[in-house]
């Protein structure tokens, strides 16, 4: 039998942690139309109109409604951008981020 020769390892493999992903989430708001609210989210959320209509109504209905979930810098443009679009039209519409648990 060939000598089989084990070199120990010198440096600890340090395993790093997958970057959490965030959630996005819509805010529901008394002012905003919500066929308005039904374009963001397609606009920006890349959604057709039943699946943004359904969204937008669970946050009509419960107060908030988790978007979609992405890394964290998308997940805070488009909250941003989105947000924006309401804005520029004086309305109070609001989207927000946190990290997935
Ligand atoms: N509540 C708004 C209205 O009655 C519509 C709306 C729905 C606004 C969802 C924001 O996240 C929202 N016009």
């Amino acid at each position: 039998m060939a000598d089989i020769t084990i070199t120990p390892r010198t440096r600890s493999r340090t395993r790093l942690e997958r970057p959490r992903l965030h959630k996005v989430i819509l805010l529901n708001d008394d002012f905003t139309p919500r066929d308005f609210v039904v374009k963001v989210l397609q606009g920006e959320f890349r959604m057709d109109e039943p699946q943004a209509h359904k969204v937008m109504q669970t946050a009509h209905q419960r107060g908030v409604c988790v978007v979609a979930v992405f890394a964290r810098d998308i997940a805070e443009t488009k909250a941003t951008n989105a947000t924006e679009a309401g804005r520029a039209r004086g309305y109070p519409l609001l989207f927000t981020t946190e990290p997935e648990e």
